[in-house]
């Protein structure tokens, strides 16, 4: 298999603040039970895996809107999160195992600090059934895995939150999957620039055509991409193990054409696996299958394509 050798750096992010359903917090674990590291060194690809971090202390004010549901450690994984992203993409592709999406706030803020200092435009391919363009004044659940991508992109209402150094600019960011976007959302995104392929455009055209249309510029701009994975992108049939569920989402099928299309693509610099909650998982199956989809990402395939063609 002709598939560059990369440095995969597992990190566990326990977190668990980002919703009032528990469970995340034994994602990492699950992953690692799954074989996740086993599934990349059998790929060629060398694996350091960090164990799982722990949230910095930082005081918070008490949020305007009383629905915030741990404002604090949310605040203080984002701290932990975007500092190791932007220290362990200098040795290799950092897989952050979730834990859930409010882990995002950190991850794609450090990657993007990451790709700042090296002067290079940075993408966010965001699959999930879910926007998380919501702020801390805009949620009506009070739970900040639903605000992510509001912080990353500069949206008012994090003042709370670590002051963020590098804005990902909406036109950079392509979401596929969606079904379940709040009005408040709708109304942001509308304000912005977000590529937004819902489940409609995937049965109308299926997920190549969006998706290469968006690898196209991220190569145009000789960019990185950092892609986070929400376990509710896919149809709960085949992942039950999420607080979340949404039915009529991806097939097993559409989540590995995507993920191979993005190995060939070689434009991937970093990974979130989000949303497990294997307390709620049905043998396993869920976590095997982010494994599966991960190891897809990496270069497994049953026969060579030739590759699309990339700049370095
Ligand atoms: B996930 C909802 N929009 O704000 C909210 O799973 C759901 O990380 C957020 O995508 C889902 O609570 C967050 C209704
Ligand atoms: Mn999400
Ligand atoms: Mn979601
Ligand atoms: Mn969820």
């Amino acid at each position: 298999q002709n598939i560059t050798q990369q440095n995969c750096i597992l990190i566990g992010a326990p977190v668990d603040c980002g919703k009032r359903r528990q469970g995340c917090l034994m994602g990492p674990d699950a992953y690692r039970t799954a074989g996740i590291a086993e599934a990349l060194t059998d790929l060629g690809h060398s694996v350091n895996d960090l164990g799982n971090l722990a949230p910095a202390d930082i005081a918070v004010p008490e949020p305007r809107n009383p629905l915030v549901h741990d404002l604090k450690r949310t605040v203080g994984w984002t701290k932990t999160l975007s500092e190791a992203a932007e220290n362990a993409a200098q040795t290799g592709i950092p897989v952050f195992l979730g834990g859930d999406h409010a882990l995002a706030a950190g991850t794609v803020s450090g990657m993007a600090n990451h790709y700042a200092k090296q002067g290079k435009p940075f993408f966010v391919l965001w699959l999930d059934a879910h926007s998380d363009f919501h702020t801390p004044d805009t949620t009506d659940s009070g739970n900040l895995h639903g605000t992510p991508v509001g912080y990353f992109t500069g949206r008012e209402g994090f003042d709370a939150f670590p002051p963020l150094k590098n804005a990902v600019p909406t036109e950079n960011i392509c979401m596929i999957g969606l079904r379940s976007v709040d009005p408040a959302e709708r109304a942001a995104l509308a304000e912005g620039q977000t590529t937004l392929v819902d489940m409609r455009s995937i049965d109308e055209q299926g997920v190549s055509g969006p998706l290469s249309a968006f690898l196209d510029r991220v190569v145009a701009a000789n960019g990185a991409l950092h892609v986070s994975l929400d376990v509710d992108f896919l149809d709960p049939s085949v992942a039950p193990g999420v607080g979340t569920t949404v039915p009529g989402g991806a097939t097993v099928r559409e989540a590995h054409l995507i993920m191979e299309m993005l190995c060939d693509s070689g434009l991937v610099g970093s990974l979130d696996l989000v949303e497990l909650n294997p307390f709620l998982d049905n043998r396993g199956m869920t976590a095997n299958l982010m494994v599966d989809l991960t190891a897809s990402l990496m270069g497994r395939r049953v026969f060579d394509r030739p590759t699309r063609s990339r700049k370095s």
